[in-house]
């Protein structure tokens, strides 16, 4: 059975690449001791576009027929060892939408986060500065997660602190921010702000 909701044709381009600075390991074995220097840096993303015509798919809903959209989510990341800058960027364009639906064209800095890794003593830290996903008690008492099954995808925009103590047995997690949101709805593409909603704990 075909889903009404389905597009009538769809065009999907997905592109990745990877760089580095670290050296390569083919050095010849020696006795030598092994010094234990930093490893390089390494640039890495990809970028995905999905571009569709949505014809008139019979459901008595004028909102959801013949136009066109391209969708564009492009990945980076810059991993230097302790340091780590992910960044995600997304963009929409739509042709002949139907009036009715908010859809509109944008290209945002959706996701931006900058961690930093560091060793205090026994303690184990992880300072994140930008975009985090976070779920306290299984998700009851905070969900910001990802789902790309159910199109959900909210996150904060602010600080976060994960001390490890005790060999990883005991986490502490400081955290605020603002609920930063996909500004997408999955199936019907509808424009939606930020929620903006202030958390901390
Ligand atoms: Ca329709
Ligand atoms: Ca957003």
């Amino acid at each position: 059975m075909r889903s009404s909701a389905l597009a009538e044709w769809a065009f999907a381009l997905s592109v990745q690449f990877v760089g580095t600075n670290a050296q390569a390991d083919d050095a010849p074995a020696t006795d030598l001791p092994v010094v234990d220097e930093p490893a390089g840096a390494t640039f890495s993303g990809s970028t995905a576009t999905l571009l569709e015509w949505r014809n008139n798919n019979r459901n008595g809903d004028a909102t959801d027929d013949n136009y066109a959209d391209a969708l564009v989510r492009t990945n980076l990341l810059l991993d230097a060892v302790d340091n780590r800058i992910t960044v995600r960027i997304n963009g929409a364009g739509f042709a002949s939408r139907p009036t009715g639906v908010d859809r509109q064209n944008y290209l945002r800095l959706e996701r931006v986060t900058l961690e930093l890794f560091r060793n205090l003593g026994k303690i184990r830290t992880q300072l994140t500065v930008g975009d985090f996903y976070a779920q306290f008690g299984s998700g009851l008492a905070l969900s910001l997660r990802r789902v790309d099954e159910l199109g959900l995808d909210v996150a904060a925009r602010g600080g976060r602190l994960d001390a490890f103590l005790w060999d990883d047995h005991l986490q502490v997690i400081l955290l605020g921010g603002l609920t930063n949101s996909a500004n997408i709805e999955a199936t019907r593409l509808r424009f939606t702000e930020d929620p903006d909603d202030a958390l901390g704990g």
